[in-house]
C-alpha cells in the first residue's frame, strides 16, 4: 500500500501560497507524559510510514530530543525518554541540553542536526540508520551557533550545511552561513549565505534569519523554507519565508520572498510559552505536493501546505533583490 501522504487542498476563495491544516496543531504540548511543550521539530519518511525526531520540553523544562513514528505523518506516538546517543565519529561528547533538531537523509543513513549545548548554544550531529540506535559525533561549530540544517546531498563531493552564528542569550542579530566537510566531522569554507533583510523592505525578517527545512531540489534550485525575526516592542516575533539556492551553487541565493508566506496569525501561534512564534523545521515532498512543519508559539507543531506549482512561481514574483 502507498504510504499515505498529509494533505489538504488549498481552502476555497483562499488565495495565500501557503495554507493550514484545518486540525492545527497536529501535536499538543502535553502528548507525551513528561512534555511541557513540543515543538520546533523534523519528521521524514521512514518504512512504510515517517519517523521524527521531536523537541520535547520536559516538565522541569529541560531540552531534549526525542524519536517518534507514524503512519500518516500527523498522528504521532513519541517516546517519553529522550534519544540515547552511543559514540559515532569521536568519544561521546558533552550535550547539556538538545533543541530544534532536523534530520536528513543522505545516501545512507539518516542525519541529525540539532542546537546542541556544549559551553553554550553550538550545532550537535548524529546519525541513525534505524530509529532506534543513534550516534553521536563531534560538534560541527564553535559555541555559539544554533539553525544547522544539512543539504540532502553533496555539492561537488563535500556535505555541505547552513548555520546561524549567535550569541549565548536571545541573539539579536543573525544571518545565514554555509559551510562544508569532507567528512561531517571537520567544517569550514564558511561563506554568507544571506543576510536579514532591509527594515524597509522587508521588516518581518529585519532582525535575523536562520535555515528552517532541509533543501528540497526543485526544477528552479533548492528550495527552503527559513524563519525570519522582528524585534517589535513585545518581543521577538518569527515568521516563515522561503528562498532558492543555485542547484549548483547554493550560495548564490536566486529568489527570497519579500512577503513572508506564514506569520504568527492563529491562536495557537500567538498564544503559548513564547507567543508570536512560527518556526519551520521540515517539509515533506510528494510530487507536486509540500507539508511544512512548524513550531507554534514554542510549545506544539503544527502543518501547512502549500504546491510547487504555487509556491515556485510566487516566490520568483515576489522576491527581494537578491
Ligand atoms: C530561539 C530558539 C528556538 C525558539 C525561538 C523562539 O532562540 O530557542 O527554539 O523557537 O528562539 O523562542
Amino acid at each position: 500500500m502507498a504510504k499515505k501522504f498529509p494533505w489538504e487542498e488549498r481552502p476555497e476563495g483562499c488565495v495565500d501560497p501557503v495554507w493550514r491544516y484545518c486540525a492545527n496543531p497536529i501535536i499538543g504540548r502535553y502528548q507525551t507524559a513528561v512534555s511541557n511543550s513540543i515543538f520546533n521539530s523534523a519528521v521524514v519518511p521512514f518504512g512504510e510510514g515517517y519517523a521524527g525526531v521531536f523537541r520535547c520540553d520536559n516538565k522541569a523544562v529541560q531540552m531534549n530530543i526525542y524519536v517518534g513514528f507514524s503512519d500518516d505523518a500527523i498522528n504521532w506516538r513519541i517516546s517519553d525518554t529522550p534519544i540515547k546517543f552511543e559514540p559515532g565519529n569521536t568519544e561521546m561528547i558533552d550535550s547539556e541540553y538538545k533543541y530544534d533538531p532536523r534530520v536528513t537523509w543522505i545516501e545512507d543513513r539518516y542525519w541529525i542536526t540539532w542546537c546542541n549545548g556544549y559551553n553554550g548554544p553550538t550545532i550537535g550531529i548524529g546519525y541513525t540508520f534505524d530509529f532506534k540506535t543513534f550516534y553521536q559525533c563531534e560538534n560541527a561549530f564553535l559555541p555559539f551557533n544554533r539553525n544547522g540544517v544539512l543539504f540532502p546531498e553533496r555539492i561537488n563531493g563535500r556535505y555541505a550545511m547552513m548555520s546561524r552564528p549567535s550569541d549565548n542569550g536571545h541573539t539579536p542579530f543573525g544571518d545565514i552561513f554555509l559551510s562544508y566537510s569532507p567528512d561531517m566531522k571537520y567544517w569550514g569554507e564558511h561563506r554568507c549565505l544571506m543576510k536579514v533583510a532591509p527594515f524597509t523592505e522587508s521588516a518581518w525578517q529585519c532582525t535575523k534569519i536562520g535555515a528552517g527545512s532541509v533543501p528540497v531540489l526543485t526544477d528552479e534550485g533548492w528550495l527552503i523554507f527559513y524563519h525570519g525575526v522582528i524585534n517589535t516592542c513585545r518581543g521577538y516575533r518569527y515568521s516563515m519565508g522561503a528562498a532558492i539556492l543555485d542547484r549548483n551553487n547554493p550560495e548564490k541565493v536566486l529568489y527570497r520572498t519579500q512577503p513572508y508566506l506564514l506569520a504568527p496569525a492563529e491562536p495557537y501561534e500567538l498564544t503559548g510559552d513564547v507567543p508570536g512564534v512560527v518556526f519551520p523545521c521540515a517539509s515533506l515532498v510528494d510530487g507536486d505536493k509540500v507539508a511544512i512543519y512548524y513550531g507554534a508559539a514554542d510549545t506544539v507543531v503544527a502543518l501547512a501546505f502549500t504546491r510547487l506549482s504555487v509556491l515556485l512561481p510566487y516566490i520568483k514574483a515576489n522576491s527581494l533583490p537578491c
